[in-house]
């Protein structure tokens, strides 16, 4: 059965009624991506969250009181806490066998239900190692709960806990850095890859969007490789690479699909999947693809071009491709074309249906004009 999750927000006093409503609905849908059921939303309107627990003191016991009458399994805030903040909430609701999540929890436990292969599966492994903090002394308590027999009284078990603590702690130290060296190795293999295909003369052009904006559907139209599209947040998480020839300039160009961005993803994430964005990293080119059905699109476009700035290649040639257009009526389509071309001229926009291949023609006119 679906487990049952209370979703939790704190906002700052001054966000909108529409803002709010739309972090809540996200969170929901990277819920229902990960197959959790929301039973109850709270929000709580906070300038500072709470140094300790990041939720109110008071909004903690009413949750926990709803959550125990509505036999909640999962609260999950919708912020990045602090390790210790998520602890000590863990700590409030462990009695009642209720696990404490925060968003990063939630996109990792996505991520990993979406791995396929060694290396987004051992990145997300680093990130959640990097994530847990003093969770993991949790880990050690439970060994020694597990394994603690009877022996002694609590002094004996807590001195126990305490070595469980410390070899845990060594044992993460080592998996990290033996993920850290695995990755090197792959990442080395990439570049060496990379390396070829510039010699070869191949330009490379790498698709970067918020997730579930149409990055693999338009790299399935253009070069026909054949890619998992899925109504879903974060369908992707490893790197596909297809040809496109571009007639205009009678070249082929490689054409590179990624994991998709998200608002407020913690630098961690972005760090830990450092490989598999180096295609991004190293592109001659960045199709920045946007939803143009999305009433939310500015606040999309912002965060990709902050985890863009955070890879540091926010100054790469970039073209922007709205993309779904095939969703809107004439009258609509017309207004959002004059709008955005003026709006953001920078950036040679160009409006296509990935689903539909409607104007992919012009696409590949402006991918060879910008090569
Ligand atoms: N109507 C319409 N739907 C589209 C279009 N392009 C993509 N979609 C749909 O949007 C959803 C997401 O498409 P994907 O290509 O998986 O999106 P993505 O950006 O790769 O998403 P992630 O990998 O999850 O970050 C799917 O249900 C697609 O069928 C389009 O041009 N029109
Ligand atoms: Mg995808």
């Amino acid at each position: 059965m679906n487990p049952k999750v209370i979703l939790v927000d704190i906002i700052p006093p001054q966000t909108t009624p529409e803002e709010s409503m739309a972090r809540l609905n996200e969170l929901e849908n990277l819920l229902v991506t990960f197959g959790g059921f929301v039973i109850i939303r709270k929000i709580q309107k906070k300038q500072m969250p709470d140094y300790k627990t990041y939720i109110g003191k008071g909004k903690v016991d009413e949750i926990l009181e709803e959550a125990i009458e509505k036999k909640a399994d999962y609260i999950i805030v919708n912020n990045i806490l602090r390790p210790q903040q998520i602890y000590n909430l863990e700590r409030k609701f462990e009695k009642e066998k209720i696990e404490v999540w925060d968003k990063v929890d939630l996109i990792l436990k996505i991520f990993a239900k979406h791995a396929t292969t060694k290396e987004a599966k051992m990145q997300i492994e680093l990130a959640s190692l990097r994530h847990l903090g003093p969770r993991i002394s949790k880990m050690g308590l439970e060994l020694t709960r597990q394994g603690g027999g009877g022996a002694g009284g609590g002094g004996a078990r807590r001195g126990q806990g305490e070595t469980n603590i410390e070899i845990m702690k060594r044992h993460i130290a080592k998996r990290e850095q033996k993920i850290c060296s695995d990755l090197k190795k792959i990442e080395k293999n990439h570049e060496s890859q990379r390396n070829s295909r510039k010699n070869h003369g191949f330009k490379t052009v790498a698709i970067v969007g918020y997730t579930n904006a149409g990055k693999s559907c338009l790299l399935k139209a253009l070069t026909k490789k054949e890619v998992k599209v899925k109504n879903e947040l974060f369908a992707t998480l490893d790197s596909r690479i297809g040809k496109l020839y571009l007639p205009d300039t009678q070249n082929n160009c490689l054409l590179s699909d990624t994991i998709g961005f998200i608002r407020d993803l913690p630098t961690e994430l972005i760090h830990a999947f450092h490989s598999t964005l180096a295609e991004v990293i190293n592109a001659d080119l960045l199709l920045h693809i946007i939803d143009i059905n999305d009433f939310e699109m500015k606040q999309k476009i912002d965060a990709v071009n902050d985890v863009l700035k955070e890879l540091e290649c926010d100054k790469k040639k970039m073209i922007y491709v709205f993309n779904k257009t095939d969703l809107l009526d004439e009258e609509n389509l017309k207004k959002g074309i004059k709008n955005h071309k003026s709006q953001f001229k920078n950036h040679s926009p160009v409006f296509v249906s990935a689903l539909s291949k409607t104007n992919l023609e012009e696409l590949k006119r402006v991918i060879g004009g910008s090569l």
